[in-house]
Parts: C-alpha cells; structure tokens; sequence
C-alpha cells in the first residue's frame, strides 16, 4: 500500500511516496519541482498554479511507475493564503509572506488589538507576516481582493481544495494565522473585527487525519486515474516535521531545521504567559491538539541568501564547499543575532552582516568561509539561547536536542549545535515534513495507532546521528560574548 506527501518546501516542492512495511517505514521521491516566488508587478507571489500542475505530475508519475496510491496529503510553510470568490475560483495569486507590504503592519495594527489581547486569544508569537498582518495590509491597501473574497483558504487547503473541489481549513496551520482561538476552538471574532475582516471568510477548522474528500472526477478524467482519498495531515509543515520526531519520551526539544530553525517542545495546552509574550514564544496547533512550545530562529535562510547573492555575483560555490571553507576559517570571531530584523527580507546578506558587526563593534567577517562560518556560529549559539529560554517556559531539562529537517545535513551545523548547547545533538530524520505528513495519513488510515506509535517506527526505519559536545570551554566563553553583542 502506497501513499503520497507533497511537501511545499521554500525553494522545491517534493512527491515523497511511502510504505509502511510491518513496523518499517519506506520513503522515495516520487517527483521534484521548483517552488520560486515570482516578482510581479511589485509584488512578491507564489506560482500557485504551476505548483498544482506539478503535484498532478505526481500523480502522472506513480501512475506510469504502475503505484496505485491510497491516499495523498499536502503541507507547505505557514501563514500564506488564497481568497476565494463568489463562483468558486481563486482571486489572485496568492502573496508570498516575504513581500514587504506587511513592513510596519504589526506595529500599526491598534484600537484595542493590543499585544496582550492578541496573545491571550491566540498564543501565537509576533511576527511581521503572521496572516492577520498580511489580511490588515489588504486592508488598508483597500484591496479589491477583500471587496470580492467570499472564503479564506490557506495555502495547503488551498491545494487540497483544487484536488477534492471541498474548502476545509487544518488546524496546525490555522493557529499560525493568529486569528484562531485555542482555548475557545475557533476563528476569533474579535481580532476579525479588529482588523475589518468579515468572519464569514472563514469555514469548519478540521483535525490533522481528518478526512478530507477524494479527487474531484474531472481530475480522475484528465489523469486517468482512479478516485484517491484526500486527507489533511499537519499540513503547516513544523507541525508535520514535530509529529516525525523520533523521540521515545514526552518530554523533548526539538529543532526543525531547514530554511527556517524552530526550536521548542510539544505541551498539551497552549502557554499563554506574561513571560511567553515577552520572550515571544509561539503555540501553534499540532497532531492530536498538542502545541508546539517553540521559537522562530531566521535559520539557514542567511546563508541561502548569502550563497545566492555570491551566485549574482559569478562567484558560485556549492553548499558542501562553503562547508567546507566554514570548517576551515578561524573560530568565533564575529556573531550575529539571526533574528535581528535586518535579515528577514530576500537580498543580498553580506553588506547586512558587515552593517551588523559595525553596530557592534566588531570585526566583519571578510571572506566566503569566514562569513559561513560567522552564519553557522550565531545560529548554534542563538540555538542555545532559545534552548534555555524554552526551559524556562515549560519548567523542562532536556538531555539533548532533536535536530530535525533538511538542515541537519549540514554537518558543522549540527556539530556547532552541539558544543553550543553543551548536549548531545541526535540528528534524522533529514525529511522530517515529508515523514510527518505520511505518518498523519497512517494515522488516519488506521496503520498506526498514534503519534507515539508512529515516532517509534519513525526511530527504527530512520538514522538518527548523534554528535557530543566538544571544546566546552571555548563556546561557554563564546555564549558570554554572544549575549552581550546581542544584547539578551
Ligand atoms: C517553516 C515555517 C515556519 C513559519 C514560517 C513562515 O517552513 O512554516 O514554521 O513560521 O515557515 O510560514
């Protein structure tokens, strides 16, 4: 029995198919496409349509390759959204969370949408692009999109209701919207009403392993192909990469590693703190309405940034040789804060980091391996920082961190992460999303019993590599000085 996750990651989109033999979990990639925003007309948008003829090229392939699937579910970044109109079809082309027409949002957005009345009803981390700031700027901009829209999709359920023509909204990913309520169980009216948006957009919230209806048959009749179940899994891919995460006790942390780094652990109910508010801490949906206790980290997206702007540049490396020249260039010299908003946008990095350094007082980081290696360093350091903090919060020790997540194939990474934190770092699986969204269809399907069923056989079919803290002294002495040049 074959079943399909399409994961909608930040630069490719993948079919991964898997099949769950007795208590061993097989994975193969199915179909690769590009997932690159396009700039048009000033903004900044997904390709939405391409990436749906894509993932029907999927469905093309495992026909050809003669696998009948069983079933097929989606999960992408969090945040963005579709809107759809009166006659059923998508209004526009859905804006990417990186375009700057958020920029000064979160700060306007008032009345009596303070940060406490947003937190208390959400629980949900302030961040720029959260979707009731990109919904605030359409707003504002008085766009003609909102005049029309007659529901609110999110991307994955966007997807899936191109598939099954039913528009369901998954939990996981509504919570990152911060206009759901978790203790209430729904969309809150006020926060709605506090940015002009009218409650009518937004339909039934589904559990991820809810069933959610089977190809449309004018798809079934272009593909030839027989009917297939659609089920929402997690499809806010954090929460399908935390369900993958092969831990044999409650009580873990982990860190979802890719082009973003989460970093937290799973609780049962939302924290809802003073203290979770100022330390900004998030509590997004997960499998079996568990939280995700976690903070955003700008993660590999510099070095991504920093590699491409060098690409622009004619001065192409590889990843494995920028590693390389990281590994060789002196140790904790520079450190930036990865968080610091003078990242978030798409561009060249490297004048960013030098600005950074300026500011504080230090000696910018110069050539390729030293600018990687000042990268990797701010990271495992600032991983650190938010491993403690995470602590704090869930009154937790943990022993040691899951790293999860395409990121962990960067080696030094993972090896930085370590003597950072001063604790072992067990690393795998590398397709975190991907297993998570097939373990939620398993669950659905009855083949495995629960989350924790489905971690364990997760364990036995996946490595999980561990890497020991080394050289203590000189990162104990390094995490002083990244504090105080951060300033935490
Ligand atoms: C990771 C992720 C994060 C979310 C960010 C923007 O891919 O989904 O969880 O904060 O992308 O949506």
């Amino acid at each position: 029995m074959s079943i399909l996750a399409y994961d909608l990651g930040a630069s490719s989109g993948r079919a991964l198919l898997g099949r769950l033999n007795g208590q061993k979990i097989e994975i193969d990639e199915l179909h690769r496409f590009p997932n690159e925003p396009v700039q048009a007309g000033g903004r900044l948008h997904w390709d939405i349509l391409r990436l749906f003829h894509e993932m029907k090229q999927g469905l093309l392939k495992a026909k050809h390759a003669g696998i009948a699937l069983d079933s097929i579910a989606i999960d992408s970044w969090a945040v963005d959204f579709g809107l759809i109109g009166e006659n059923g079809e998508l209004l526009g082309n859905p804006y990417h969370y990186r375009d700057p027409h958020t920029d000064g949002v979160m700060e306007k957005v008032g009345g009596k949408l303070t940060h406490s009345f947003i937190f208390e009803r959400t629980g949900i981390q302030f961040l720029p692009f959260n979707t009731i700031y990109q919904l605030a700027a359409l707003r504002e901009a008085n766009s003609p999109l909102l005049r029309e829209a007659k529901r609110f999709l999110m991307i994955p359920d966007l997807l899936r209701y191109f598939f099954t023509g039913e528009m369901l909204s998954e939990f996981s990913n509504a919570t990152t919207t911060q206009l759901y309520n978790p203790i209430a169980g729904g969309w809150d009216g006020d926060l709605l009403a506090g940015i002009g948006i009218s409650p009518s957009l937004f339909g039934p919230v589904a559990d991820p392993g809810s069933n959610a209806g089977q190809l449309l048959p004018s798809i079934v009749r272009e593909l030839g192909i027989p009917a297939i179940r659609v089920i929402a899994a997690a499809e806010h891919d954090t929460g399908s990469a935390v369900a993958a995460v092969p831990s044999a006790t409650r009580s873990f942390a982990y860190l979802s590693c890719g082009t973003w780094s989460l970093l937290g652990t799973e609780v049962n109910e939302p924290v809802l703190s003073e203290q979770a508010m100022r330390l900004n801490f998030t509590n997004e949906g997960g499998v079996g309405r568990t939280y995700r206790l976690l903070k955003n980290i700008m993660g590999l997206w510099i070095m991504q940034e920093t590699k491409r702007e060098w690409d622009r540049a004619g001065r192409e490396f590889s990843y494995p040789e920028l590693v390389r020249l990281a590994d060789g260039a002196p140790a904790l010299r520079a450190f930036i804060d990865p968080d610091d908003p003078l990242f978030l946008a798409p561009g060249d990095m490297t004048p960013r980091i030098h600005e950074y350094c300026r500011r504080t007082g230090q000696r910018p980081p110069e050539m390729p391996g030293e600018v990687i290696r000042c990268i990797l360093e701010s990271l495992a350091l600032k991983y650190r920082y938010v491993l403690e903090l995470t602590e704090l919060l869930s009154g937790r020790l943990f022993d040691g961190l899951h790293m999860v997540g395409g990121g962990i194939r960067n080696e030094l990474l993972c090896r930085f992460s370590a003597n950072a934190i001063g604790k072992p770092v067990w690393a795998g699986p590398a397709e975190g999303s991907a297993i998570g969204n097939l373990a939620v269809q398993w669950m659905a399907r009855g083949d495995l019993s629960d989350i924790w069923e489905a971690r364990r056989v997760i364990k036995e079919s996946f490595p999980v590599v561990e890497y020991e803290p080394e050289q203590q002294e000189v990162w104990e002495d390094a995490y002083g000085r990244f504090r105080r040049i951060i300033g935490y």
